[in-house]
């Protein structure tokens, strides 16, 4: 038997119920923990299979996907060509030769225009967004690991090119991570009136899927919207999800999640499998949203896709995860 001390003395402990919140922290991250873990064989299982296997047969790691040039091309359909964030209140909207906020003939009031303008955000700097763990994880391990950042996984830039946001800006995720990201209340109450709102942002996602146990298993993220500041939440409306999420709380004795049944995300549809590229997403927001206290969150939610409880030997077998980059609201899209 391979030297597993910790893990296996920590597992243990959560299979007798010993350690209530401490069952994936059993190990650091310490490179001579990884050495000691290499070559760990699994017990025999029914499913005799690798779980890692991939879903998706794209390789999102090692940043081949030029942002410029591959998915969206950006000088399409591009919200941000006029950089409202770089704007101030004498740029104005409303201008009729700014297709991407006016509309052919009317735009939206000036209000709103003034109000989507100051909410659109290149996340090219922190601005008021915030992230955190959810479902009451607490423990030695990594719940929420969103990042800002230039990113040299995944896509491996965001996607105008500065700064953006990502589950790991560097590697891939880890597991039993379940964390959102969520912008500022922004104050659209000024545009309950009118016809269309939208909000449109960039984003990439690569998550990690694959069998075990008979049933096959997808990390994945979601986008939520609340218009009472964060209070309560509701699944953003019209999106085409691809799937379902489906977070694996375990992988036999040797590796579970801790608090294994508190995954938000799970079964909830959502960004499974990859997108293969910087994609743009424009949501349409229902007038009951528009209020003073709006805002959206990226949720995220990874299971278990290797058998150990060392945090870079799962990064080596999930995937580079979700990247988000310039969010704009507008009146019109196309
Ligand atoms: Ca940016």
């Amino acid at each position: 038997m391979r030297v597993f001390t910790r893990d296996l003395l920590a597992t243990w402990a959560c299979l007798a119920g010993v350690v209530v919140t401490g069952c994936a922290s059993g190990s650091s991250t310490s490179a001579s923990n990884a050495s000691q873990i290499t070559g760990y064989q699994p017990t025999a299982s029914s499913s005799g299979g690798e779980p890692t296997s991939e879903a998706t047969e794209d390789d999102g790691s090692g940043g081949s996907d030029d942002p410029t040039t591959g998915g969206t091309d950006p000088t399409t359909g591009e919200p941000t060509t006029d950089d409202p964030t770089e704007s101030t209140t004498t740029d104005e909207p409303t201008t009729s030769d700014d297709p991407t906020t006016a509309g052919e003939t009317t735009g939206p009031a000036p209000a709103c225009a003034n109000a989507l303008m100051t909410a659109s955000d290149a996340l090219d700097t922190i601005g008021g967004w915030t992230h955190d763990k959810m479902d009451g994880a607490s423990a030695n391990w990594t719940f929420d690991h969103w990042e800002h950042g230039v990113p040299s996984s995944g896509p491996g830039a965001c996607f105008d090119g500065g700064s953006c946001w990502a589950t790991n800006l560097d590697d891939n995720y880890i597991s039993c991570q379940r964390a959102f990201l969520k912008s500022p209340n922004y104050d659209l109450s000024a545009c309950a009136s009118e016809s269309d709102v939208y909000v449109v942002v960039r984003h990439y996602y690569d998550f990690w899927s694959g069998d075990w146990n008979g049933q096959t298993w997808y990390d994945g993220g979601l986008i939520e919207f609340s218009g009472d500041g964060g209070e309560s939440w509701e699944a953003a409306p019209g999106v085409n999800y691809p799937g379902t999420i489906a977070i694996n709380p375990d992988m036999g004795a040797f590796y579970e999640c801790v608090n294994a049944d508190g995954f938000y995300a799970h079964q909830r549809p959502g960004f499974v499998g990859t997108n293969d590229g910087w994609e743009e997403l424009a949501i349409a927001i229902p007038a009951h949203l528009r209020t003073s206290q709006l805002s959206l969150r990226f949720v995220y939610a990874s299971g278990v896709s290797y058998q150990t409880s060392n945090e870079q030997q799962t990064m080596q077998h999930t995937r580079p995860g979700w990247y988000v980059d310039a969010v704009d609201w507008v009146a019109s899209y196309p």
